[in-house]
């Protein structure tokens, strides 16, 4: 049986300490979130950058000094930055860190709302240029779709050539503007998968868990973090690696094994870490 492979969103762009003051934002508070996440059993960490003052940012130099510190502290996590950023940040922003080369990276496959008054923007020709990016660069693309169209886009454009097999997708379910976090959408997206694809499952507020836990169940993997849910149980805050370390108690539960970075690497069809 294939293993579990757990992400943590440690940060997100939309999430804030007064929120949840768990949010990190300093380095010290990134290398935190991240050791407790990784320690705990994840595998990924999908990072989105802040400053200090916590202003979401897609600064290449501050994407370096947050990675290098979180693999100081994780030697053998993968990274994965977001090119996702926050609503409103150009094409040239949110790239910053594929600069990097880090093994992995989402690339958001379409345009949406994404609550009020907020567009998430990515145009066909954005997505093409942010996978021929990574198809040069040979950073594994991690396919973040919110609906089923993001995922025939991906499937257009792996058919031109701009994204490469094997596959792996993150579907995303509950943003206000995206598919709703509902066992029929997940089902629906899961099956409009190609058969042979790896997919996670990441899920907003109080959908996270059981729609983490029904990833598990169906062969896929979840993701949690505080991007995506801020708390433990309704009214109580949650830090990463709390959230993690229940994901890999619900795993074994179910008879499920927890993939290390190296197997994680494995599964996806990645190349081990240099
Ligand atoms: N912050 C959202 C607008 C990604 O990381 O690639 C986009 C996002 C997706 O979180
Ligand atoms: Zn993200």
């Amino acid at each position: 049986m294939s293993k579990v492979i757990i992400t943590a969103a440690i940060s997100g762009a939309e999430v804030t300490q007064e929120m949840n003051p768990a949010v990190p934002y300093t380095v010290e508070e990134y290398v935190r979130e991240a050791k407790s996440a990784a320690d705990a059993g994840a595998a990924i960490i999908h990072l989105h950058a802040r400053w200090d003052d916590g202003t979401p940012t897609q600064d290449r130099d501050r994407f370096k000094v947050l990675i290098d510190a979180i693999r100081e502290a994780c030697p053998t996590v993968i990274i994965q930055p977001s090119t996702g950023g926050a609503t409103g940040m150009t094409s040239e922003e949110r790239l910053q860190p594929t600069e990097l080369n880090p093994e992995m990276a989402s690339l958001d496959c379409g345009t949406m709302n994404f609550g009020g008054d907020e567009i998430f923007v990515n145009t066909e020709n954005m997505i093409i240029e942010f996978a021929s990016r990574m198809k040069e660069r040979g950073i594994k693309p991690e396919l973040e779709c919110f609906d089923k169209s993001h995922i025939d886009m991906a499937m257009r454009l792996v058919r031109r050539g701009y994204i490469e097999e094997p596959l792996h997708f993150n579907i995303v379910l509950g943003v206000n503007g995206g598919a709703a976090a509902t066992p029929r959408d997940l089902l629906f997206m899961r099956h409009s998968l190609p058969p042979e694809a790896t997919f996670t499952v990441s899920a907003v507020g109080r959908h996270q868990l059981p729609l983490n836990v029904m990833a598990m169940v169906m062969g896929g993997h979840p993701r949690t973090g505080l991007e995506d849910n801020l708390q433990y149980t309704r009214g109580v805050n949650a830090n990463n690696g709390e959230l993690v370390a229940r994901l890999v108690r619900i795993a074994r539960e179910l008879g499920l094994e927890i993939a290390t970075p190296e197997e994680a690497r494995e599964i996806l069809k990645m190349p081990p870490l240099k």
